[in-house]
């Protein structure tokens, strides 16, 4: 076998494209919507069954098998040293409504191959190698996205500081039937003691670098016919809830000057965010009104309230701040001309960007020319768990390409030949920084 610190010779790399496309498939059907369709939400009844898939998995591939307080899940393989800091590397399993079934899951099931892919080369680890499934990454269920790893942001001192507060704002989160996030947690296993998430945090440091595997989600590396990405940072998002009120009343009495009507500024808001998004001078902001309520939705009734929630990001920070700036001024005199209350303005999150670690992709860059693959630096423009775990640990991703980019909907897809590549320079990335 060769030695614990060689590198995993490209030559010798071996992945099991068939059970790992089983595996995909597999891990699709656990999904409250029908196929092609994948929904997974946090703590469902289909996430818990996916996450006993994954810990299956983790287990015959002779990880050792942890999960903290929410529901991250640890597989380590235990290096020659392993008081040394970890190489990590994950990403998340939970999918949003009628989405895809490999976003995320690539850099879950393909970590867990590249795991196999290294002891079926005879490669012997100094460092511990851990793959990682992050608890929650999208904001679905209690609009916190990346939630396993929001813990996780920041140097330990500010977080364990914080970890009463983080008890606290978490014990008043509930989802839209009002279930509060530690209900929903106990009911899946989990945050047993919730006043205890010390269990979550990470101390900077706790692993010498983070890979994720994921797909594009966008078209470049498919239009431009480019096995790999290799991600040098990822864009800052940021998340607004706005509510609107008036007094609604009958949709035919009521005649129009003495209308107040909430739906009506929600639409005016979402073409302001349109409009400031694309006066920003630049083609890499954008913004998103995906979710729009009214209230009490019904034909004849005039809406009394509406609920918008608006993403908007860029890899310029003060540029995306300027937008959100501006949507909120917008905001104030839609609702002064509307003769509506602007009642709730609530920036959700506002991230910064992230950059990756330069030795990390030059260790990615080294493992695509050894494995003779075609590939480009790039930025991603959707956040992943990367975004977070740049905080904490030098970081970096690498892209496959995806069907015409497509990804959030169904009809998402990565051939297998592509996730195979994705999986090798995933393995050879990592036996490097082992
Ligand atoms: O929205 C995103 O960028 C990620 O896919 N959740
Ligand atoms: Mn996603
Ligand atoms: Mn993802
Ligand atoms: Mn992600």
């Amino acid at each position: 076998t060769q030695s614990c610190n060689s590198d995993p010779q490209s030559s010798s790399l071996s992945v099991d494209s068939e059970s790992l496309q089983r595996q995909i498939d597999e891990l699709s059907t656990f999904s409250d919507t029908p196929a092609p369709s994948v929904t997974r939400i946090l703590y469902s009844e289909k996430d818990v069954l996916a996450r006993r898939f994954i810990k299956n998995l983790m287990g015959r591939s002779g990880l050792s098998v942890h999960e903290d307080a929410v529901g991250n899940i640890f597989g380590r393989w235990e290096g020659s040293e392993p008081e040394l800091p970890a190489v990590a590397t994950g990403s998340h399993i939970d999918a949003i409504p009628y989405s895809g079934k490999y976003d995320g899951v690539v850099g879950v099931l393909g970590a867990i191959e590249a795991i196999n892919v290294l002891r079926r080369s005879g490669f012997e680890p100094k460092r511990s190698l851990e793959v990682i499934l992050f608890t929650s990454e999208e904001p679905t269920r209690f609009g916190i996205s990346c939630l396993g790893r929001d813990l996780n942001s920041g140097s330990c001192d500010r977080l364990l500081a914080r970890s009463q507060a983080l008890s606290e704002a978490l014990k008043k989160t509930v989802d839209g039937q009002n279930i509060s996030f530690f209900n929903a947690a106990r009911l899946a296993g989990y945050a047993k003691d919730q006043e205890d998430l010390s269990s979550v945090f990470m101390k900077e440091g706790h692993y010498s670098a983070f890979l994720e595997l994921h797909i594009e989600q966008g078209p470049i590396l498919e239009e431009e016919g480019i096995s790999i990405g290799i991600v040098t940072a990822i864009a800052a998002p940021a998340s607004i809830k706005v509510d609107f009120e008036g007094n609604g009343g009958h949709a035919g009495a009521v005649l129009m000057p003495y209308r107040n009507d909430a739906g009506l500024a929600a639409a005016e808001l979402a073409l302001a965010v349109e409009k400031h998004v694309l006066d920003s001078g630049s083609v890499d902001t954008v913004g998103t009104v995906g979710i729009m309520e009214l209230h009490p939705g019904a034909i004849n009734s005039i809406p009394s309230k509406s609920h918008v929630e608006i993403d908007t990001r860029d890899i310029d920070e003060s540029r995306r701040d300027t937008v959100i700036e501006k949507v909120h001024l917008s905001a104030i005199a839609i609702a002064e001309k509307c003769k509506v209350e602007l009642s709730e303005f609530r920036i959700v999150n506002k991230d910064p960007p992230a950059l990756s670690d330069k030795s990390v992709i030059e260790a990615m860059q080294f493992a695509s020319q050894q494995l003779n693959l075609s590939h480009k630096f790039m930025i991603s423009r959707a956040y992943h768990d990367s975004l977070f775990m740049a905080r904490i640990s030098p970081m970096g991703m690498i892209f496959i390409p995806c069907y015409k980019g497509y990804s959030h909907k169904p009809e998402e897809y990565a051939s297998i030949e592509d996730i195979a590549n994705g999986v090798k320079v995933l393995a050879v990335t990592m036996g490097i920084n082992s």
